[in-house]
């Protein structure tokens, strides 16, 4: 029998997933935008009923403490850490289910008189998707300590830095460095699987082995504005045709490279017009492997094709990167301590590796970090569809509580 209090947390959710919400069901809160600060307060409420002392940090990550027995105090925490910040019209379950299970986790210890062998904290990190700024995980790079100025001085479309994003929620870019946790006994993040393994083998729940690196790359190319009527095909110099050429190049280099994924996501045309030809386009590249080699291969391919592209057609073209993450692996005794709670729990233990980037990955060399994954139905994710059922979050929650309790 579960301890769980599935209903309470389905409910916690369906409220989160309304804080944000869009028309058509997505929910948008990109980090430091008032939609995000209103979830931080709801979340931070929620850890307070849990019985967690909370904080927040000077990134602004949001932190519940649980330490019952103040004589282990001085112990290392293991961290339960997600995100609840979201692309634009994502999902409810992306970094919330995380941080939701594992406030519910420490809910169902403190009802229950649980005490534990060292404080267990909760993390909402700030900023994992990187949307608005072009470089993610933001706030666990803070607690891990992996986080450097340059990123602080990332601008979003309207040329705000992430220091003055900070400075605007009343947080302390110059105290950044005061948020790393040096001593980390395990970090166990509970996240959707976002792919559709789990759903192909009709299982709830998963034991991930490895997280791939994303490479963010933005590419900008310079052509010549011209009218669209009087310049012969011959003669332009069309940035936007050969930011084509060079998209459907990344493209192939991709499929050409086993395991290997790449997504141009967004796409700029400066002083677009119907009869203009482009003058300056630019674009970005999400470069993404489980091995580096692999990824350091794809990555000169395609740096190789748009220089030869940009050549070809007189273009000029400037590569610049915005995070570069090395994929990681996860701690092989946390993976079986993951394994026996599922088996207690009495799932099948799958192993899978995680194509999304994750806020594990900045602990990766920090501290053991481990991850469970709960099924995502038809593999949806970065979606208003993104789904996972009652009944798989459950299963994900007993896993995270099992864990927790063996660690
Ligand atoms: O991009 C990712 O993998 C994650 O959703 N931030
Ligand atoms: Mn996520
Ligand atoms: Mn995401």
């Amino acid at each position: 029998m579960s301890l769980i209090q599935l209903n309470r947390l389905l409910r916690h959710i369906e409220q989160l997933g309304t804080i944000g919400q869009m028309p058509d069901g997505g929910v948008s809160r990109l980090s430091f935008t008032d939609a995000e600060h209103e979830a931080n307060q709801f979340v931070q409420m929620l850890m307070q009923q849990a019985g967690m002392e909370t904080s927040i940090d000077p990134i602004g990550n949001i932190i519940g403490t649980y330490c019952k027995d103040r004589s282990i105090s001085h112990e290392a925490p293991i961290i339960m850490g997600s995100h609840i910040d979201t692309v634009p019209n994502g999902g409810k379950y992306d970094g919330a289910l995380g941080v939701l299970t594992a406030i519910e986790v420490i809910q169902t210890f403190h009802e229950n008189d649980i005490t534990l062998a060292r404080p267990i904290q909760v993390i909402a990190f700030k900023d994992e998707e990187g949307v608005r700024f072009g470089v993610g995980m933001l706030g666990s790079r803070a607690v891990a300590g992996t986080l450097t100025a340059p990123m602080l001085e990332a601008v979003d479309a309207q040329g705000i830095t992430v220091a003055q994003a900070m400075e605007k929620q009343h947080l302390q870019p110059a105290n950044i460095h005061l948020a790393k946790i040096d001593s980390i006994y395990a970090y166990l993040e509970l996240h959707i699987e976002q792919g559709r393994v789990l759903e192909t083998e009709n299982l709830p729940v998963g034991v991930v082995t490895g997280i791939a690196g994303p490479l963010w790359l933005e590419v900008t190319i310079h052509g010549l504005a011209e009218h669209a009527g009087a310049t012969p095909m011959q003669l332009r110099q069309d940035a936007l045709a050969g930011a084509a050429e060079m998209m459907v190049a990344i493209e192939r280099i991709a499929n050409g490279i086993d395991g290997t994924v790449a997504t141009v996501g967004k796409i700029v045309v400066e002083n677009a017009g119907v009869n203009v030809i482009p003058g300056q386009v630019t674009f970005t590249c999400d470069l993404r492997h489980v091995i580096q080699e692999s990824r350091d291969l794809a990555e000169h391919e395609i740096k190789k094709a748009i220089c030869t592209i940009a050549t070809k057609r007189h273009l000029y073209s400037c590569v610049k990167e915005l995070q570069r993450v090395k994929p990681v692996t996860t701690d092989a005794a946390i993976m079986q301590t993951i394994h026996q709670a599922m088996e207690k729990c009495g799932y099948d233990a799958f192993y899978l590796s995680s194509g999304a980037g994750h806020d594990a990955m900045q602990f990766a060399h920090h501290c053991p970090i481990g991850m469970i994954f709960v099924r995502s139905k038809d593999g949806v994710s970065h979606n208003p569809l993104e789904y996972s059922s009652p009944a798989d979050i459950k299963a994900g929650a007993q896993v995270l509580f099992e864990t927790i309790l063996a660690l």
